[in-house]
């Protein structure tokens, strides 16, 4: 008996609260403003196809000016990134630039001739990007500096590099998390 008791009492409890659920859900629907940084008709970018492909991790490396920065390679192989953010962190929120150099493979040798540079953030969870365009200007061939770039949320970032030659993009892309 006492065991039906309890029984109902558990099921009262869980109408309850499916029902404040419901009541909540209905209240707070038209009240949430949509987020201004979600855009779920905005596709991810998508370059040679390789979109879904798990951006790579950075190994550290030596940069020409003998500097430490981090290594990656574009996704199709043809290019070799290497880079360094100033602060060597990227700060949450916070102003960030990038010293870019971007080599040639196979051989890693020459730095790359004539070939245009953009740089993106996505936090691809949320489906939004970075809330400012940065400045890219070439320093000399194959190296650049990227100014302007700000993370504006705690998270999982991709930061991508994308390498332009003859009409031909391609793509590399590290994970940075901000906590
Ligand atoms: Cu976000």
């Amino acid at each position: 008996m006492s065991q039906v008791i309890a029984d109902r009492a558990r099921r009262r409890r869980g109408h309850a609260a499916l029902l404040l659920l419901a009541v909540s859900l209905v209240a707070c629907a038209p009240k949430q403003a949509p987020c201004p940084l979600c855009d779920p008709d905005r596709a991810p970018t998508s370059v040679d196809g390789a979109a879904a492909a798990p951006p790579a991790a950075a190994a550290p490396c030596t940069m020409s000016d003998g500097a430490p920065g981090v290594a990656l390679d574009s996704r199709d192989g043809a290019y070799r990134i290497r880079f360094r953010t100033e602060p060597d962190s990227i700060p949450l929120n916070e102003i960030f630039s990038i010293v870019v150099e971007i080599r040639e493979l196979p051989g890693d040798e020459g730095s790359v001739q004539d070939a245009m540079l953009s740089v993106d953030g996505r936090m691809p969870d949320h489906r939004h990007g970075m809330l400012r365009q940065p400045l890219i200007t070439p320093i000399e061939q194959g190296r650049w500096r990227v100014e302007g770039m700000l993370f504006h949320m705690l998270g999982y970032w991709e930061l991508s590099f994308d390498v332009t030659r003859g009409g031909v993009t391609s793509r590399a892309a590290t994970p940075v998390e901000l906590e």
